[in-house]
């Protein structure tokens, strides 16, 4: 007998859970799910040296010029394809996207350039790039023209020019984003190595981000280069903080030994960073013992918010409430 009851039971409890079940799938049909965001916006185009050879392997960035963020993607069977909702920031109606390629191997000397509008109304936007080659202008550009760092790290670029006809002098202004790195240092390359010179390393500006005044030039009369070398090398810290800064050459003038300017392609570049979370202070990508001891090493020191690393929490002092960060992120 009770094993009939526990039976009905059973059979009664399964049919309320259908019949609710069945209302929960009726009352969202007639509501109506709410509007899912779309999860792909895609920049895509075919890319060909000239008109006709698919640029495979040449380097793909695409830029949101509103954020400096930008996406990479390499050609292949004649295209390329970004999604840009993996933006960082992501992108509005409006942002302007630029597409800049450059050529690898034999087409090194290559390069091409194009930009759209974001239209959200289109999920996918066709911009086409051809690759000129750079014979006719001389090209100055930063090297590498994109950057993946740690935080807290030093690393260096250089400012490489490939003249296309003899030049004598080279001035700049280089741009960066000073919450999220600074320069150490600016160093003469080896561009007019072979004659006598002077170089201007310039005015670093950590506040404002900005290195003014760069140049170099030849002294003795009609002599110029034509070989491509690096006009200067810049040493730089990034900050442990998350984001892309852009590494953009400004003012520039490039001129040849009858003191007139030449033309030139320019080619920025960008830094993005990859911060460490604060409970890692020994940057080992470990979150141990190892990271509690720094804590203890300066236990009940106070100072101002975030003064040293081991103040995790950013309250001014070196206590528990540190290592408890630690522990809430144990790697072991
Ligand atoms: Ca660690
Ligand atoms: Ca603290």
């Amino acid at each position: 007998m009770w094993k009939k009851r526990l039976m009905s039971l059973v059979i009664t409890a399964v049919l309320v859970l259908a019949s609710i079940l069945i209302v929960g799938i009726h009352n969202s049909l007639v509501k109506g799910d709410p509007p899912v965001d779309p999860q792909f916006h895609y920049i895509v185009g075919s890319a060909t040296y000239g008109d006709t050879t698919s640029a495979d392997g040449a380097q793909v960035t695409v830029i949101n010029e509103r954020t400096s963020e930008v996406l990479y993607d390499v050609v292949e069977s004649g295209g390329y394809e970004v999604d840009l909702f993996d933006l960082p920031s992501l992108f509005e109606d409006g942002d302007t996207i630029t597409v800049q390629m450059k050529g690898t191997g034999s087409y090194s000397s290559w390069t091409g350039l194009n930009a759209t509008i974001v239209d959200t109304a289109f999920v996918a936007q066709i911009v086409d790039v051809h690759l000129t080659e750079l014979g006719g202008v001389t090209l100055i550009e930063v090297i590498p023209s994109s950057l993946i760092i740690e935080g807290e790290t030093s690393f260096t670029i250089s400012i490489n020019v490939t003249p296309h006809k003899s030049i004598a002098g080279v001035q700049m202004e280089l741009i960066f984003n000073p919450n999220l790195i600074l320069v150490d240092s600016i160093l003469e390359g080896d561009l007019f190595q072979d004659y006598s010179n002077y170089f201007n390393p310039g005015i670093i500006d950590n506040s404002n981000g900005s290195i003014k005044n760069v140049f170099n030039v030849i002294l003795s009369p009609h002599n110029g280069v034509s070989t491509p070398g690096t006009f200067a090398t810049i040493r730089l810290q990034s900050k442990n903080i998350e984001g892309t800064s852009p590494i953009n050459l400004t003012n520039v003038m490039i001129g040849n030994p009858s003191a007139l300017p030449v033309e030139y392609i320019l080619i920025n570049g960008s830094v993005s960073i990859i911060p460490y979370p604060p409970w890692d202070l020994n940057k080992d990508n470990r979150t141990n013992i190892l990271d509690l001891i720094l804590i203890a090493q300066h236990w009940g020191e106070t100072g101002d918010s975030c003064w040293i690393p081991e103040d995790v929490n950013c309250d001014g002092t070196i206590n528990i409430l540190d290592m408890v960060l630690v522990g809430q992120h144990w790697t072991g």
